[in-house]
C-alpha cells in the first residue's frame, strides 16, 4: 500500500502518475496522447477541434475513453491498481462541461462490461467542451465585468479580470447563443470535476483551486459569488456544480473500476483541481514565497502567496491552491524562448556561444538594457512587437545575449512585486534551466537561491500528491504539506546556485532604470 495514483486530464493527453510513497519513488508513469488514438474518431487536430471565430473546443466523450485505455495501458505494464488507496487529478483548466439530466443516473449505474464511451454517450446536452484556448468570448467578459459592477468589482471579488477563456464568459456565451441546449443542461462542471466524477460514479463537486479560473468564485470564501453567478446566465446556481474543499474526499471509486481494472474497492476519488493548481503542489510551492519559473516558449512564473492579493494592472491569474490555506499566482510572459532564441540567430550563435557571451559579460551589462518585445508582450501589456535597446549596441552579441536574460530577470522581478511576497526560492524548470549562466542571472537579480528541477508532469505528481495527503487526513492521520512534497518535489542535486551579493548590488540600482526604461516606452 502506500501507493497513489495521479491523473493530468491536459489539452494534448491524459497522464497517469502512480506514486510511492513508503519509498519516495515514481512508480509509473503514462501517457495516452489523444491525437495518436482518437484523432479520426473525434476530428481534433492537437487535441482540439477549431471551430472558427476563436472557438476551440474539445469533445469530453473522449477524455472518457483516453481514461479507459490509460487505466487498460497500466494494468497492461503489470501494476496492480489493487495496491491505490486514493486517485487525485487535474484538469486543463477554464473547460468547460455541459451535461443534461440523465447524468448522474448514468454515472451512478457504470457497469463493468461494456466501456464508458459506450455507457456514457447520452449524458451531454452539449456535446463539445470549450477549453482554454477559446477566444471567442471578448463582448460576455466585458458584460460580465459590467454585471458585476465593473472590471476593479470583479478583480476584487474573483481575483482575475474577465479572460476569454475563463469558464464564466465560456457559459454566457453558450446560454447567450444557443439557449435550448442551455436549458437542457442539467449540470455545468468543469474539466476536473468532470474526470472526478467519471471516477467516482458520481456527480463530483468543483474545487477551489480550478473554481478561481472561472470569473465566478468569491476568491476570499472559496464559495461561487452569487453576484457573479447572476451577472453570467440564468438558473446558473442550479447548473453550476457546488464547490467542496479539494481534501475532502469525494467517495469510493465507482465500481465500473473496480470490477473493470481490479482497484480495492475501498480506493478514495479526491476532487480534481486545475493543471496550473496542481503543478503548483507538484513544484513543492506549499509555503509562501516559494516561487516557480519556467523557462519555456513563453517564461511562466508560479508563487505561492499567503493572501489572495491581486495585480491591479491585470499581470497574472489568481486561483486558490489546492493546499486549502495559501493562493497561487501565476504570471506568464510571452517573450520567453521566443526572445532568448531571436537574439541568438540574430548575431548566429549556438547555445554554447550564447552562453560564452554571458560569461565574458559583466553583471548590468554596463548600462546597457533591452526591452525585448520581440513579439507583443502580455506581462507588461505591450500591443505590438517592437525591441528597444538603451545604451546597447545592436551590432554587439554579447551585450545582446546579457541584455535580453537581465531584461527577462528584471521584468519577472518588477512584475511579480504585486504579489507581495519576499521570494525566498525560486526553482528553475523546463528547456533553458540547464544553462546555468543564465540561472546566475536569475539567482543574482532576485537575491535568492535558485536551484533546478526536473519534472516530466508536474500536474500529475500534484495531482498523486493531494491524494497522498488527503487520504492521510480524511484516515485522521494528517502530516503537514511540507513533508508531503518533500520526498517528490526536491531540487536536482547540485543544482543550486547561491546569489552573489555583488551582483545583486548592481542590479538593485539596474531595476530601478529597468522600470524608468519601460515606463518610458509603454506608459
Ligand atoms: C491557465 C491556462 C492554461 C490551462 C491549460 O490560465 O489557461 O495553463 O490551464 O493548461
Amino acid at each position: 500500500m502506500g501507493k497513489y495514483l495521479g491523473l493530468d486530464s491536459s489539452t494534448q493527453s491524459l497522464t497517469g502518475l502512480i506514486i510511492d510513497t513508503r519509498t519516495g519513488q515514481l512508480e509509473a508513469e503514462v501517457s495516452i496522447p489523444f491525437d495518436a488514438h482518437f484523432k479520426a474518431a473525434y476530428g481534433i487536430d492537437k487535441g482540439v477541434l477549431h471551430l472558427g471565430g476563436g472557438q476551440v473546443h474539445s469533445a469530453p466523450l473522449m477524455w472518457a475513453e483516453a481514461l479507459d485505455l490509460l487505466l487498460q495501458t497500466l494494468r497492461d505494464q503489470g501494476h496492480d491498481l489493487g495496491q491505490i488507496e486514493a486517485i487525485a487529478g487535474s484538469g486543463q483548466q477554464h473547460g468547460t462541461v455541459y451535461l443534461n439530466e440523465t447524468a448522474a443516473g448514468a454515472l451512478g449505474q457504470l457497469r463493468g462490461t461494456a466501456p464508458l464511451r459506450d455507457q456514457l454517450a447520452g449524458i451531454f446536452s452539449r456535446a463539445t467542451s470549450p477549453i482554454w484556448m477559446d477566444t471567442s468570448t471578448t463582448a460576455q467578459c466585458q458584460e460580465l465585468e459590467a454585471g458585476v459592477g465593473g472590471r476593479g468589482a470583479l478583480l476584487e471579488l474573483t481575483g482575475n479580470t474577465a479572460f476569454e477563456r475563463f469558464s464564466g464568459p465560456q457559459i454566457r456565451k453558450f446560454a447567450q447563443e444557443d439557449p435550448a441546449a442551455y436549458g437542457r443542461t442539467a449540470y455545468i462542471g468543469l474539466v476536473s470535476s468532470y474526470m472526478a466524477s467519471l471516477l467516482a460514479g458520481k456527480l463530483v463537486a468543483v474545487d477551489p483551486g480550478d473554481g478561481s479560473g472561472t470569473n465566478l468564485m468569491d476568491i476570499r470564501s472559496r464559495q461561487w459569488s452569487p453576484r457573479a453567478l447572476a451577472a453570467c446566465a440564468p438558473d446558473l446556481d442550479h447548473k453550476l456544480l457546488p464547490i467542496t474543499p479539494a481534501d475532502r474526499p469525494a467517495g469510493p471509486l465507482s465500481p465500473y473500476f473496480v470490477s473493470r481494472y481490479g482497484f480495492a474497492p475501498g480506493c478514495q476519488v479526491f476532487p480534481f483541481s486545475g493543471d496550473n493548481p496542481c503543478s503548483l503542489i507538484g513544484l513543492g510551492l506549499v509555503e509562501p514565497g516559494q516561487v516557480a519559473l519556467s523557462l519555456g516558449t513563453s517564461d511562466t512564473l508560479f508563487a505561492c502567496m499567503d493572501q489572495p492579493r491581486v495585480s491591479a494592472l491585470g499581470e497574472g491569474a489568481v486561483f486558490a491552491s489546492p493546499d486549502g490555506t495559501h493562493y497561487m499566482a501565476l504570471i506568464c510572459f510571452l517573450n520567453g524562448s521566443l526572445a532568448r532564441e531571436a537574439v541568438r540567430d540574430r548575431h548566429h550563435l549556438d547555445w554554447p556561444g550564447f552562453t560564452a557571451a554571458l560569461r565574458q559579460t559583466p553583471p548590468g551589462n554596463q548600462g546597457a538594457l533591452m526591452l525585448p518585445y520581440f513579439a507583443p508582450e502580455i506581462v507588461p501589456r505591450v500591443a505590438e512587437a517592437g525591441v528597444v535597446r538603451h545604451r546597447l549596441d545592436a551590432n554587439n552579441p554579447q551585450a545582446e545575449v546579457r541584455a535580453v536574460i537581465e531584461a527577462q530577470a528584471l521584468s519577472s522581478r518588477i512584475h511579480s512585486e504585486w504579489m507581495g511576497v519576499a521570494i525566498r526560492s525560486l526553482c528553475v524548470t523546463g528547456g533553458a534551466s540547464t544553462n546555468e549562466e543564465i540561472l546566475k542571472i536569475f539567482a543574482d537579480v532576485h537575491g535568492c537561491p535558485v536551484y533546478r528541477f526536473e519534472t516530466a508532469n508536474a500536474a500529475a505528481l500534484g495531482a498523486a500528491l493531494r491524494a497522498h495527503h488527503g487520504h492521510l487526513k480524511a484516515s485522521g492521520a494528517p502530516r503537514p504539506w511540507k513533508e508531503i512534497v518533500a520526498p517528490f518535489a526536491k531540487p536536482l542535486p547540485g543544482s543550486t546556485i547561491q546569489p552573489n551579493p555583488a551582483a545583486t548590488a548592481v542590479y538593485k540600482t539596474l531595476i530601478d532604470e529597468y522600470r524608468k526604461l519601460e515606463q518610458a516606452h509603454i506608459g
